[in-house]
């Protein structure tokens, strides 16, 4: 019983560190942006270890221009 309840509870921990850490980096558009251009390229979300699908990307990215400008990348994750 002890030992069931101690498992659950590291898994938890587990995935709240998880769920933070997505979160932070997902909210950090220039240092994603890694040549400053102002947008940020699926190229430059997988350097920057960014764990976004390409259809999450394509979702994201409104008007279809194969990157994502600051308003486009804010909405990844939502
Ligand atoms: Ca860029
Ligand atoms: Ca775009």
């Amino acid at each position: 019983m002890l030992k069931r309840l101690a498992g659950t509870f590291v898994l938890g921990a587990f995935a709240a560190s998880v769920a933070t850490l997505a979160h932070a980096q997902v909210a950090d558009f220039a240092t994603v942006d890694a040549d400053q251009n102002g947008q940020v390229s699926f190229e430059e979300l997988s350097v920057a270890g960014v764990p976004v699908s390409e259809e999450v990307f394509q979702a994201a990215d409104a008007n279809q221009d194969s990157v994502l400008d600051e308003a486009e990348f804010s909405t990844l994750g939502q």
